[in-house]
């Protein structure tokens, strides 16, 4: 991130921490409308209940432009309205207000105010991050013949939206760049180096592509080796190991009815896949040897154990499903799942048991059986409950990629070579349509490997086709 050139007067850095103060700067964990997830946000509409910072931040936007020429002004509605409206006042400048939608009766205007076709106007926004608010100011002025050259803004989040607005003739004043309220606030001894590192990171790999639209930002696409490194929960960070390690990105289902058949198959497979999943109750003839020889075969071969449970009921009663009972799960199981039906007590519950045994825990996000209502809504809701928990929730059973966190680990069943569906309700799509149209990371597989007529070779070409359809996602983010 580029530094900021000038040095800041005192008055500027205090703006700074009040707007903090006022939670206008807030730093966590926060799904933008493009369902990207960032670690800091600004909610710069609270400054209307405090009308002397208002006043100030009115200030520090008309210091910065009054070398520019323009002879009205216009706020992008609706936070930098209130601050348009300060400035004009204060500076007997004209305002124009922009509708967002025309007046469907009366006078149907779109820009509303006195001006004349060649007049100057200039933009007033509160953040640019894409530009894009910015330029539909600008395209709805011009659309009545008012020209825009320049903007200003209180910040810049450095994600290229001035690259993209100065592509449109369009210069960008800025009160504060992002790196600017990062110095200020970690000066202050707000922030930790951490934060700021995070937010850094976030900045450098979630910019806008100028010559792109702006609806098309990518999240970066990191290599399994280099995604690890970003992870802290241990599960996450192993499991990107192995990936990496076995160039696996295959979790064989291992939906057999017997004990000799899920061991002998798993020590066929095992070298393929960087996960097995079972349904340990299926077993006919389940006893503590079966989960004994099953991680030892996961040591030999390199693998992590994702019980399918699908746990999905009050804290209390999964913790005992998790932690006792014949299964014992936790004694052995390396990743397992959860509807977030029940609310975070869910979540809650089976962290109790399971994170000083250092096992993580999926959020069933999406399904892959048609009619499934795990939908919509409730989707967003499971992510915002993994996000709420990151310590112990490692990622989603899902069928399309849910956030750009690179710490969160996307799991897709309902996958084989052709894409179809069997007769109950099951919904096939390829390892390609997954791994590089969808954005998910790992492709779990069950019939079409163990009811293949040699689960081996067929393991091999999963293992292949889920790995070429990774490099191809990575190959197209590293060339667009
Ligand atoms: P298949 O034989 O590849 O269709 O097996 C898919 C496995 O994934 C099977 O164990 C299911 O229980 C599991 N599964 C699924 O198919 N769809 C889902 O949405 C979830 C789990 Br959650």
């Amino acid at each position: 991130m580029a530094a900021s050139s000038e040095v800041m007067p005192a008055s500027s850095e205090s703006i700074v921490l009040r707007l903090f103060e006022v939670d206008a700067v807030k730093f966590g964990d926060f799904t933008l409308k493009s369902g990207i997830t960032s670690p800091v946000y600004f909610d710069l509409r609270v400054m209307i209940s405090f009308p002397q910072l208002m006043t100030d931040v009115a200030n520090l936007l008309w210091d910065k432009i009054s070398a520019s020429k323009f002879i009205s002004l216009c706020g992008v509605p609706y936070t930098a309205l209130p601050i348009a409206t300060l400035m004009s006042a204060s500076h007997n400048i004209p305002m124009l207000i922009r509708r967002k939608e025309a007046k469907g009766y009366g006078t149907k205007k779109l820009i509303e105010g006195i001006f004349r076709t060649g007049d100057v106007c200039l933009i007033v926004e509160d953040v640019v991050s894409s530009g894009s608010s910015v330029l539909d100011t600008a395209e709805a002025l011009k659309s009545v013949g008012v020209l825009v050259t320049d903007a200003v803004v209180l910040l810049d989040r450095e994600q290229g939206g001035r690259q993209k607005l100065q592509q449109e003739g369009i210069t960008l004043h800025s009160v504060f760049t992002m790196t600017d309220i990062l110095t200020i606030l970690k000066g202050a001894g707000k922030l930790d180096s951490q934060t700021v590192d995070k937010v850094a990171c976030y900045i450098e790999h979630n910019r806008f592509q100028p010559d792109q639209t702006v609806c098309s930002l990518k999240p970066k696409v990191y290599d399994y080796e280099e995604r690890a490194k970003l992870c802290t929960n241990s599960v996450t960070r192993r499991l990107l190991e192995i990936m990496g390690e076995k160039r696996s990105n295959l979790a064989l289902s291992a939906d057999v009815t017997t004990s000799q058949e899920l061991l002998q198959l798993v020590d066929k497979v095992g070298p393929h896949v960087c996960i097995v999943k079972t349904h340990i109750d299926i077993l006919e003839d389940f006893t503590q040897e079966t989960v004994t020889k099953l991680s030892q075969l996961a040591a030999r071969h390199n693998f992590l154990i994702f019980e399918d449970r699908k746990f999905a009921d009050i804290g209390n009663t999964v913790l005992h499903q998790f932690g006792g009972g014949m299964y014992n799960i936790s004694s052995w199981a390396h990743i397992i799942n959860a509807h977030g039906v029940p609310g975070p007590g869910v979540v809650h519950g089976l962290r109790e048991v399971g994170a000083s045994k250092g096992c993580g825990c999926l959020l069933i996000a999406e399904m892959s059986s048609a009619g499934n209502l795990a939908t919509g809504d409730y989707t967003t809701a499971t992510v915002s409950m993994a996000e709420a928990n990151k310590d112990f929730v490692i990622g989603f059973i899902s069928v399309n990629n849910l956030t750009s966190d690179p710490t969160f680990i996307h799991m897709t069943p309902g996958v084989q070579l052709t894409a179809g569906q069997d007769s109950l309700g099951q919904q096939y799509l390829t390892p390609s349509e997954v791994i590089t149209n969808r954005g998910s990371d790992i492709i779990i597989v069950g019939r079409g490997i163990y009811e293949a007529k040699d689960p081996v070779e067929a393991a091999k070409q999963f293992q292949l086709a889920g790995y070429d359809a990774f490099v191809a996602r990575l190959t197209e983010f590293m060339t667009s």
